[in-house]
């Protein structure tokens, strides 16, 4: 069989958003190019391309090394089938906007001529939360990361994101030419101003005046973005190839729902993104506040809770009926109260619909995926509902009982004795800790103690260790009863 590629396209027709098409000249490069961005802000920049035009082909770029992927998809003129599957069955989409694929560092020199080039008016970015070198403390850049420890050694060849996006900016500003807007699609609270104050620190030690320059000239607005993506398995490869007639080695499984707010402040110009069902909004922060809490919280509750269980797939985990009552409640009576919304979004529509997503049985999204990087992601998906509630002085056990299914995680055995491997940048320091500490109470005041992790007023919090002694102790008695206690 033959490979995908734009020379078949006639034979796609079927498979297209439409018939048309206009090779675009590059006008975004988008780091990060994981499945998430491939089956989500590439096809709304297609829509919006198709309905209004306009040179918005997108260059994505590996951070990791990882030829392999570009060969794939450049073997595939940047082609790849977005596989759709939701409980109804599954539907394939041929995506046309990526254009040009590069692989860092191999391909520094073509990256850096591009973010160059003022026809490059965006620079977005799905790098997850670990990307953003993010001192957790301050905010700013973590100069204890070696990453950006050698970045700032050697600004001219940086690997990092707020090394390449500095030098980039750098070059544009030295020969006069007018920034892009820098589009974070990351699940970080206040995601444009979090990557604002890491790149303008990290600029700031290199150069003042570049600081300042792009902390007054450069845009980066925030944005929610939401859709569940899974890694690609045998199964999508095999979907495309079945649908396509045509070899497929990148294909993006994902479920039907998507949705992008985003805050429209793009002073060199952007893709017409509503027509794709895009919502251009003056403040993003309560829907972002409102899909971690809600959304990226409970995923991460269900993951850990099945890890330690065994359920494999988010769908496994909610078809479970006292885990899923369990969500239930927590969204409802401990993170819906924390939230403070525009009156026209219904929380609890949003809850249903949600569990609704999880259910989804076509999907197979693995609950270790989800798993990973347990210590970026709690704060922002977790901890920040519990420091609300401590504030109001309010319960808050579910979220504790999530809290403590990631220590007992981090211990690297689920209940039946099966092993798994822990993925997170802390992983060493962590599952140390968390397989040395003899019981329940040490393992509590073991994580406590992880300033990268808790804040200091979250650490000295009598009431949160509490819970957390109480849910670690309860899981620890098992999981399946735990689960029932808390539902
Ligand atoms: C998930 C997210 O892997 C994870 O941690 O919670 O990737 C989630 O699927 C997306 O944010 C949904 O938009």
């Amino acid at each position: 069989m033959t490979r995908l590629s734009r020379a078949r396209i006639d034979a796609l027709q079927a498979h297209l958003l439409s018939p048309e098409w206009r090779a675009p000249e590059i006008g975004i490069v988008h780091l990060g190019i994981g499945n998430f961005h491939r089956a989500h802000q590439a096809l709304y920049t297609e829509e919006a391309m198709l309905a209004r035009g306009g040179d918005w082909g997108i260059c994505g770029v590996t951070l990791q090394g990882d030829v392999t992927k570009r060969n794939a998809l450049m073997a595939q003129d940047g082609l790849y089938s977005v596989v759709e599957r939701g409980p109804d069955g599954v539907r394939v989409t041929v995506a046309r906007a990526l254009c040009e694929v590069l692989a860092m560092p191999a391909d520094r020199a073509s990256l850096f001529e591009l973010l160059a080039n003022a026809r490059v008016r965006i620079v977005s970015l799905t790098v997850t939360e670990k990307g953003y070198c993010r001192d957790a403390k301050t905010g700013d850049a973590d100069f204890s990361n070696e990453g950006v420890i050698r970045d700032l050694a050697q600004p001219e060849e940086p690997s990092t994101v707020p090394g390449i996006l500095t030098t980039a900016l750098k070059a544009r500003l030295d020969a006069n030419v007018s920034p892009f807007t820098v589009l974070s699609c990351d699940n970080l609270s206040h995601n444009g101003a979090a990557l604002k104050q890491v790149v303008v620190s990290y600029a700031a030690r290199l150069d003042k005046e570049l600081a300042a320059w792009i902390y007054a000239e450069v845009s980066f607005p925030s944005t929610m973005v939401d859709r569940i993506v899974p890694a690609t398995t045998d199964a999508d490869r095999e979907a495309a190839r079945d649908a396509l007639g045509f070899i497929d080695e990148a294909p993006v499984p994902c479920e039907p729902f998507r949705q992008w707010v985003i805050e429209d402040r793009f002073p060199a110009g952007r893709p017409a993104w509503e027509v794709a069902g895009a919502q251009l909004v003056e403040e993003v922060g309560p829907f972002e506040i409102a899909k971690l809490r809600m959304l990226n919280a409970t995923h991460s509750t269900l993951a850990y809770l099945s890890m330690l269980a065994g359920f494999e797939t988010i769908s496994d985990a909610i078809g479970h009926a006292p885990l899923r009552q369990l969500i239930h409640a927590m969204m409802t009576e401990e993170i819906a109260p924390t939230l403070n919304v525009p009156a026209s979004f219904n929380l609890l529509a949003y809850r249903d619909a949600l569990l609704e997503r999880y259910a989804n049985p076509a999907l197979k999204h693995r609950c270790a995926q989800i798993a990973m990087d347990g210590s970026q992601k709690m704060p922002p998906r977790i901890l920040s509902t519990i420091d609300a509630r401590l504030r109001s002085g309010e319960p808050f056990e579910r979220l504790a009982l999530g809290v403590a299914a990631w220590f007992l995680f981090l211990r690297g055995t689920a209940e039946d004795g099966t092993r798994y491997a822990v993925s997170d940048p802390y992983a060493e320091q962590l599952t140390q800790l968390a397989s040395s500490a003899q019981d329940a109470e040490h393992l509590v005041d073991a994580m406590l103690g992880v300033p990268d992790v808790f804040p200091a007023s979250l650490a000295a919090s009598s009431a949160l260790r509490d819970a957390l002694v109480r849910a670690a102790c309860s899981l620890e008695r098992g999981t399946r009863g735990a689960i029932e206690g808390y539902a």
